[in-house]
């Protein structure tokens, strides 16, 4: 039988969590305010995770990935955003990019491109969002137009993680505007080919580190043999990888949210105001048993989601557990983080406010969770159309 540990991890996942935990303590943590203040991609993380098997790994190990469940990647995303958000993300965006292939993909597709993105060799982009097609991501403008064996790909993509980075992108087009979702497609792309430019690189509030760019297409060449499923099939293919992935920044917000406790923590144990500790406030110990309280249910909450998800598999159709779920994780998480990094800010004082401390980055970093892969009013509209009458 299995022996489940601490969070009701099994022990290989509670080992897992100590070896990131510490590979983030020893080298991350002593990064993540010069990633921020650089806002230059780390491509020296990008080494260390390749190191450590984490570009791939929730992959299976047939594509090059180490094949562990969801839950012990939301682990390594959790671990890493703990000490740098901006890391954590980027084993979130390639999962991201693999997951329309991983579920959608016939077996050649998946033995071309996955391994190289599961080992960390290609970055991996998803291409949904368009300037007008943000929370309405059926509003798809991007054409694909058949020719001969090839379709020609024209439409530009927006707040692309990764953009101009990654090599490898899986973009949603319509093939067939008069058929609204029922008409997108979903193509693999490779990016360095004639016809794809990088538009603009955005500056961003937080997770400075991670490269968001517009990327635009121009009669690009994609084979037939390149489109994911059939014609048509592309919108459920965005939804159920995003199904699948939310829980990566559920975890991601986590980690955010674990770390600035930590740090609020510390600080009030060392701090000494009115001749005493902050810590010997009952106020100042209630805003921590709160954080706390906020951070555990989250967990649970998360973990539970990506047991239920790991439990579905990837080629599941639509599950409206599986897609309640990976909703609620995500809003509970990004929301969690963003009132503890907030309540944090505010306990170190004037201190939470300055680049001293690693607070003030948190909480810009926690920003971007209630907002990416679907803001949480989307979660919410998601939540409540996947709930059955007396669904628990
Ligand atoms: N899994 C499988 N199929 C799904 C699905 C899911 N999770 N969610 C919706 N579908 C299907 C529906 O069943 C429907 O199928 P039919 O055409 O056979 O009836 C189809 O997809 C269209 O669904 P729906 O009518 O619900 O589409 P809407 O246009 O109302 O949009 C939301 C639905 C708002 C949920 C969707 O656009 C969305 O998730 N938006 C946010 C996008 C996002 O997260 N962007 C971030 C990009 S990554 S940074």
């Amino acid at each position: 039988m299995t022996n489940l540990t601490a969070f009701g991890l099994s022990d290989e996942q509670q080992m897992f969590r100590e070896t990131i935990r510490r590979m983030a303590e020893e080298k991350i943590k002593p990064r993540a305010a010069e990633i921020d203040e650089s806002g230059e991609f780390p491509w020296d993380i990008v080494e260390l995770f390749r190191e450590y098997g984490l570009m791939g790994v929730a992959m299976p190990e047939a594509y090059g990935g180490t094949g562990a469940d969801l839950l012990t990647f939301c682990i390594a995303v959790e671990e890493v955003a703990r000490a740098c958000a901006t890391s954590a993300l980027i084993i979130a965006a390639q999962h991201l990019g693999a997951m329309p292939i991983l579920i959608a993909g016939n077996e050649e597709q998946k033995r071309r491109y996955l391994p190289a993105i599961a080992q960390g060799e290609r970055l991996s982009a998803f291409g949904l969002t368009e300037s007008e097609a943000g929370s309405d991501a059926g509003g798809t403008k991007t054409r694909a137009v058949r020719n001969g064996d090839d379709y020609l790909l024209t439409g530009s993509k927006v707040f692309i993680t990764n953009g101009g980075l990654a090599k490898t992108m899986v973009v949603f087009a319509s093939t067939d505007p008069s058929k609204g979702t029922r008409g997108i497609s979903a193509f693999i792309v490779e990016l360095d080919q004639h016809g794809v430019s990088v538009g603009r690189i955005e500056k961003k509030m937080g997770i400075r580190g991670s490269q968001t760019a517009q990327l635009l297409f121009d009669n690009v060449r994609v084979s037939a043999s390149n489109r994911l499923g059939q014609e048509g099939e592309g919108f459920k293919i965005a939804m159920r990888t995003l199904d699948r992935t939310r829980p990566g920044i559920a975890a991601q917000a986590l980690g955010i949210a674990q770390g600035a406790l930590d740090v609020a923590v510390d600080y009030l144990y060392q701090r000494q105001q009115f001749g005493q500790a902050l810590s010997q406030f009952e106020g100042l110990q209630f805003m921590i048993a709160d954080m706390q309280t906020q951070v555990e249910a989250s967990r649970q909450l998360l973990y539970r989601a990506a047991g239920i998800i790991e439990s579905a598999g990837f080629e599941s159709h639509a599950s409206e557990e599986v897609t309640r779920y990976s909703a609620m994780a995500k809003l509970m998480c990004s929301d969690t983080a963003m009132r503890v990094t907030t309540d944090a800010v505010q306990l170190l004082g004037g201190y939470g406010y300055i680049s001293d401390y690693p607070v003030e980055r948190m909480m810009r970093d926690a920003k971007i969770t209630q907002i990416y892969e679907g803001t949480n009013q989307i979660q919410r509209l998601v939540i409540f159309r996947n709930m059955s009458h007396g669904s628990v």
